[in-house]
């Protein structure tokens, strides 16, 4: 396909897209009292580290993003209902930094774009968008720039707009499944050059530099801070170093890696785990992995829409509680395993999460658009999706299975101790856990499409040399 023909394509998902969000934000105003004619869009603020001069690494938020793909603090969207929406692009005079913003046709032809050199002139600028009488809401974390706008605190984040935008946000456009996709290919890269510096022997840095090299990323910009964890080191749920080794490379030390790493693509996420075992580790940690493999592939098949996630969470902890059994490691029934807690202190985090431009995306347990929340079950807090499946939502599924030393103390020591064979799990503790994780589009048909295992290539995968 040629740059010119992409870049067409790019630009009618793009505005298909915003056609969208113009749709869901004026529905949205009829549920703000005192009514609304405006909302104002902030990014959001650089913001620095406790009497210092360095800032943290700035990230746009997700409601913002999700109308103009400029990842810049202190950015602002205009939206008027019926206007064309206007972005106020603030580019400070700065000589210390590059402050040019790129505006690449295929979104920017969607806005009206004012470029202000600071935020002070918003000011001005504001009344010559909006008549004196209108009635303009503020949605972002800069509260004291709204009060500058004499913008009153009851117009400052309605939770009733928040939480409506929240829940909208859950069904992604035809564009943003074509971001999430490229974010999934993009990773791939980095995944594969990982597990050979795995396998070379490299240290958890190497490997993490692998993975960076490969993906052609910085850490600043990766959507999560990667999980990259040899050995006993990748039963730690967030495990956050890299350790690095003094000396030659040492293959025989690799016994498994854990690798939990994404990438991003114009502010979409993706979110990857792989689980790697050395060949000649212990038989059943092996088995193990192609066990929660077999287990991850057996969920994502049987996924329909209008079914409850949270079964889907239920059902992944009787499969867990299964290979359990058939590894030897416990004894019993499946469901009493799951009942008494034993398959929770070896899968304690939920099966997964909704995606978008936030990892852990927004609006993951909302049951209405007016806010009610459908609570996790008492057993596990730790689900992050709740809510039913319906078309064109993106998620993870992610089992695992981990050998964590407090959790499984507490099974030792109390009545349950009998059901769990301690030499095996003596013996698996140094291997840590496992956990596969991959990116799921549950599409208009009722299908599911594993947007990590069937990479979409061809006329809607963007390639960034492209598409920038
Ligand atoms: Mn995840």
């Amino acid at each position: 396909m040629s740059v010119l023909s992409h870049n067409m394509e790019t630009a009618e998902l793009f505005a298909s897209h915003l056609a969208g969000l113009q749709d869901t934000m004026t529905q949205g105003l009829t549920s703000v009292k005192p009514g609304a004619d405006a909302v104002l869009i902030h990014s959001g603020s650089l913001h620095y580290h406790f009497a210092d001069d360095i800032a943290k690494p700035f990230r746009a938020w997700g409601h913002f993003l999700q109308w103009v793909p400029v990842d810049r603090p202190d950015q602002f969207l205009l939206f008027r209902p019926g206007q064309k929406p206007v972005y106020f692009a603030v580019i400070p005079q700065d000589f210390w930094h590059d402050s040019h913003i790129d505006m690449p046709e295929w979104w920017a032809e969607q806005f009206e774009i004012v470029v202000l050199s600071s935020v002070s002139a918003l000011c001005e600028q504001l009344p010559r968008h909006i008549a004196p009488q209108c009635v303009c809401h503020f949605l972002g974390e800069g509260r004291d720039i709204a009060e500058s706008l004499a913008i009153p605190d009851s117009q400052i984040n309605p939770k009733t707009l928040l939480d409506w935008l929240d829940y909208a946000r859950a069904y992604k456009s035809r564009y943003e499944i074509s971001r999430l996709a490229e974010a999934n290919a993009t990773a791939l890269a980095g995944h594969q050059a990982a597990l050979d510096m795995f396998l070379m022997g490299g240290d958890e840095y190497e490997i993490h530099m692998a993975y960076l090299n490969a993906s052609r990323i910085c850490d600043d910009e990766l959507p999560y801070p990667s999980i990259v964890a040899l050995n006993e080191h990748s039963a730690i749920l967030h495990y956050q170093h890299k350790q690095r080794r003094h000396g030659k490379r040492e293959p025989d030390a690799n016994r498994v890696l854990l690798i939990d790493a994404g990438h991003r693509s114009w502010g979409y996420c993706s979110d990857i785990t792989r689980t790697w075992v050395r060949p000649g580790s212990h038989p059943v940690f092996a088995a193990l992995v192609k066990g929660v493999e077999r287990i991850q592939n057996q969920i994502i098949r049987s996924l329909q829409t209008e079914q409850s996630y949270t079964d889907h969470h239920h059902a992944t902890h009787t499969a867990v509680a299964d290979l359990l059994i058939e590894t030897g490691i416990a004894k019993g029934h499946a469901q009493d395993l799951v009942d008494r807690g034993i398959t929770y202190a070896f899968l304690p985090h939920g099966l997964g999460h909704h995606l978008g431009l936030q990892v852990h995306d927004v609006g993951g347990k909302l049951s209405s658009p007016a806010g009610q929340i459908i609570p996790p079950p008492d057993q596990y807090p730790a689900l992050r999706n709740t809510r039913p499946i319906e078309a064109n939502m993106v998620f993870t599924i992610e089992p695992g299975i981990y050998f964590i030393d407090s959790l499984l103390n507490n099974i030792r020591q109390d009545d349950r101790a009998n059901a769990l064979n301690w030499p095996l799990v003596e013996a698996l503790m140094p291997y840590g856990g496992i956990r596969i994780e991959d990116n799921i589009w549950a599409k208009p048909d009722g299908k599911m499409h594993n947007l990590t295992r069937r990479p979409i290539t061809g006329s809607l995968l963007f390639r960034p040399d492209v598409a920038a």
